[in-house]
């Protein structure tokens, strides 16, 4: 990694990347190929020193943290998921709004047995329920969370809330809220030494695209 590297954004498909780009091209940083569209992984920009990458929504803090890309856009939940070992979150992008809620049944009344939580977010779940000493069994889901106490896969499940008509379709409810979610620029702390300069640009150009927190 050295100073005048391309710096590397990694962005996730869907809405990370629909309400980035905006924001991007704000800053003057415009891909010259749609990274909704192309099949390319590895996206020019109108900016030679820049370029995107596309990977899953997941995977962003890891190639940060690893220095693969320098920047990413990264929803709080993955962050708080991931740890956020060896990243600098310098700004809130407020895009991507949702809550980390958990969810079940108005109507279910739990036995005497410890909890099972059905959920993505793991080590969230796990420091959630340890912060307040309940005891929880927690049951790995990558998808459809929604499911699980339909068909007594869990009592509860910790999953994102916006709108809330996905719980509702399914006859659930959010019950507590764990985190207000928005996504962040996450920074790899070794670029950020390396490559202050145009990272610190990149960052004062991006501030004022940002919207207000409502
Ligand atoms: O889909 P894939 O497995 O590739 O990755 P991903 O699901 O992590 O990506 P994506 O694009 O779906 O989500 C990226 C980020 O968007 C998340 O990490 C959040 O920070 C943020 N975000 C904001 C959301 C939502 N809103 C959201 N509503 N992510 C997911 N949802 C889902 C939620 O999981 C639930 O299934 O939408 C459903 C609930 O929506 P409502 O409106 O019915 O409440
Ligand atoms: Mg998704």
């Amino acid at each position: 990694m050295s100073a005048n590297q391309a710096l590397t954004i990694a962005l996730s498909k869907g809405r990370i990347l629909e309400e980035t780009l905006p924001l991007l091209e704000r800053a003057g940083v415009v891909p010259l190929e749609d990274p909704a569209k192309t099949r390319k992984l590895i996206i020019e920009t109108s900016r030679p020193d820049v370029n995107i990458v596309v990977v899953r929504a997941t995977d962003v803090p890891t190639y940060v943290q690893h220095g693969a890309a320098a920047l990413g856009v990264a929803g709080k939940d993955v962050l708080m998921e991931h740890g956020g070992a060896g990243l600098y979150e310098p700004l809130d992008l407020g895009i991507a709004r949702c809550r980390l809620m958990l969810a079940g049944r108005p109507e279910h009344r739990p036995g005497e047995e410890r909890l099972r939580i059905a959920t993505k977010f793991v080590n969230i779940a796990q420091r959630y329920f340890a912060a307040q000493g309940r005891q929880v069994e927690i049951i790995k889901l990558y998808g459809s969370m929604e499911l699980a106490p339909l068909v007594g896969l869990a009592d509860y499940i910790v999953d994102l809330v916006d709108t809330g008509n996905t719980l509702k379709a399914n006859g659930l409810a959010p019950l507590e809220l764990i985190a207000h979610i928005s996504s962040r620029l996450v920074v790899n702390k070794a670029a950020m030494k390396m490559q202050h300069a145009r990272i610190q640009q990149l960052i004062k150009a991006l501030r004022p695209a940002v919207a207000p927190a409502p």
